[in-house]
């Protein structure tokens, strides 16, 4: 037994609580060194003859990644308090894990070893809105997805789609050509906007913000963004926001005046200045977004800003009722700052989404008392590297369990899967033009646990590399959109709701075969199983249970008695029995 390899620690995702009478518990042990593991547990108040009282409940193995396997259960315990400890078996050997090491037998004469969650307090239970589990989402950049009132077109707007996009190209986009175009979104089945910024900045895509309170004026004036959050709310569209607290623009009034008094200036503490003098060339000598001068650094631990900020975050939920908050680079502002800031959203709308902008590893800021998600980018990393053949069906499935076990089960039910986005090259340019590729990316993200999200135009086979090439025209005329590729997607986001396990909260299980991937989704009495083939081989595969109902897709595959036939990049999904 490779006792190194073992790993617990209460209070966060190895033992956490899922809902107020129920806690997860999970166990990190070597790959393939364990055979069972049980947990003995029990109420640490409960003793009988100077013995602790127990239970024993085996647990099951949910996964594995490229070192580890993790092993899962769910306990209720009465007085919602628990100790406990892990009796690991190998055919050889057994050992018995507690927070204080191993031991051979339970030591059951002092609770003092055994791991500790003390309380499931209510208060502690991580809770993000319901409607986020039922959402599927898609993100819109503003400048680029409809010229609906050309009078606002700002000066040197270009006619649109007449050309790739360069870093300061303008189109017009505004809100009115997101109103015009709601019915091709409540065609696809969408029903959650992302917006990414639309308040009054310098540049195409409004990360650096000049005032937080106003809409850009090249979007419309307020009133069209009531109107735009009223028809996406008549239509059961939430509307998320763009909030980009961590930096403000270069033209932002508070930096402009530190800009000109330097060390005098009554903001100068609003930022991270490094002198009294300020210099925005060759580099900033203050914090900034990277190295980017016109992007410095806001001191969201200052009590102005941060009442500031508080007051932006407040302001656009109260007046326009919208549904969420995007943080941008979430991970680089203090966690005092979020802490409040998710008071403060929670106060207004108990309902408001909290969704981080963390490529990486976020445990810190998923602990119920920051945010709700964060975009799943170690998600899409999986995704796109498996089904473009760069990723081995081994390592897809140790990233994904990976991804899994990396956050609590509730959290994962919200998390924010996306494909791409407005910062990384099209799916469809990413996967060398295939098309097939694509739908199975696809098939897989809206088949996954959590939220998926839908970056605008991806619907009809648009392409694009990196930013800002990734942020071209969105395409309007009919013969010019890939109507295949919107079906598609359309026909996904209506199983979502019309299967009961094809979406969220089924369980999620890999399943073994050497060449294909195969997994399956669970929820109450139906099963739904999953096979892909991403390569370029036929491939016959057998069945190991009976085929109830086939999923009526356009797959690419025929069913043999109790073999399935599947093309390359083909698909076949069913209800087995
Ligand atoms: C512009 C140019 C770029 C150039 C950049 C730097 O277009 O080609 O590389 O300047 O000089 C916004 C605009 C961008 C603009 C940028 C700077 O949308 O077009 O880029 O401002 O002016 C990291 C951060 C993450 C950040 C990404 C981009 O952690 O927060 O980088 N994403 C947000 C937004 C962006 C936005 C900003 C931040 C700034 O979504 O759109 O950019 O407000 C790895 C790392 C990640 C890293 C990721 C991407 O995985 O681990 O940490 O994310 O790669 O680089």
């Amino acid at each position: 037994m490779f006792k190194e390899a073992v790993y617990h620690r209460p209070k966060n995702n190895y033992a956490y609580p899922y809902d107020e009478n129920t806690l997860h518990i999970q166990l990190r042990t070597k790959k393939n060194d364990i055979d069972h593991v049980f947990l003995i547990h029990g109420d640490p108040f409960i003793w009988e003859d100077g013995e602790w009282q127990t239970d024993e409940t085996i647990m099951e193995k949910s996964g594995s990644d490229q070192l580890f396997d993790y092993w899962f259960v769910e306990i209720k315990p009465e007085y919602r308090r628990l100790r406990y400890c892990f009796v690991l078996e190998t055919e050889e050997e057994k050992a018995v894990y507690t927070e204080k090491g191993f031991y051979e037998e339970v030591p059951l004469d002092d609770i003092a070893y055994h791991f500790c969650f003390p309380f499931l307090n209510r208060k502690d239970v991580f809770t993000a809105p319901l409607w986020v589990k039922e959402t599927v989402w898609y993100q819109i950049f503003p400048e680029r997805f409809g010229n609906g009132n050309s009078e606002l077109n700002p000066e040197g707007t270009v006619p649109w789609g007449s050309e790739d996009p360069k870093p300061d190209s303008f189109f017009g986009g505004d809100f009115q050509g997101v109103i015009d175009h709601l019915d091709h979104l409540t065609e696809l089945g969408i029903n959650g906007l992302y917006f990414t910024p639309i308040f009054k900045a310098y540049s195409n895509h409004k990360y650096d913000t000049i005032d937080y309170m106003e809409i850009d004026p090249q979007f419309g004036d307020k009133e069209t963004f009531r109107t735009l959050v009223q028809e996406c709310h008549k239509r059961g569209i939430r509307v998320m926001l763009d909030a980009v607290f961590n930096h403000s623009g270069y033209y932002f009034a508070p930096f402009q005046d530190v800009l000109e008094n330097g060390v005098n200036s009554p903001y100068y503490q609003w930022f991270h200045m490094w002198e009294n003098e300020v210099e925005t060339e060759p580099l900033p000598n203050y914090d900034a977004f990277a190295f980017v001068s016109h992007m410095p650094k806001l001191n969201t631990e200052h009590p102005e800003v941060k009442k500031y900020l508080l007051d932006v975050a407040r302001y656009w939920i109260e007046e326009f009722d919208i549904d969420g908050w995007r943080l941008d680079v979430a991970n680089e502002v203090d966690h005092a700052f979020w802490r409040d800031f998710r008071r403060t959203v929670k106060s207004v709308k108990p309902e408001a989404y909290i969704l981080g902008e963390i490529w990486h590893d976020s445990m810190p800021w998923l602990q119920g008392d920051q945010f709700d998600a964060v975009m799943n980018y170690p998600f899409t990393n999986a995704v796109l590297k498996y089904f473009t053949q760069q990723y081995s069906l081994n390592q897809f499935k140790d990233q994904i369990t990976h991804v899994q076990h990396m956050y609590p089960q509730n959290v994962n039910e919200v998390s924010f899967n996306l494909l791409d986005s407005h910062d990384t090259p099209r799916i469809l340019t990413y996967a060398k033009g295939n098309k097939d590729a694509v739908k199975l990316m696809y098939l897989f993200q809206m088949s996954f646990e959590g939220t998926p999200c839908i970056y605008y135009g991806d619907e009809i086979g648009m392409t694009g590399g990196e930013d800002p090439d990734c942020r071209k025209c969105m395409v309007w005329e009919k013969d010019e959109q890939d109507r295949d590729i919107f079906r598609f997607v359309q026909q996904l986001i209506s199983l979502r709701k019309s299967e009961s396990a094809f979406g969220n909260e089924s369980r999620f299980r890999f399943k073994e075969h050497e060449d294909v991937l195969v997994y399956e989704k669970q929820k109450d009495d139906q099963t739904l199983v999953f096979i892909m083939n991403p390569t370029k081989q036929l491939k016959t595969v057998t069945l190991n249970d009976k085929v109830k109902r086939k999923l009526k897709m356009e797959e690419r595959a025929t069913l043999n008695d109790s073999h399935v036939t599947i093309a390359p990049y083909g698909y076949f999904v069913y209800e087995k029995e």
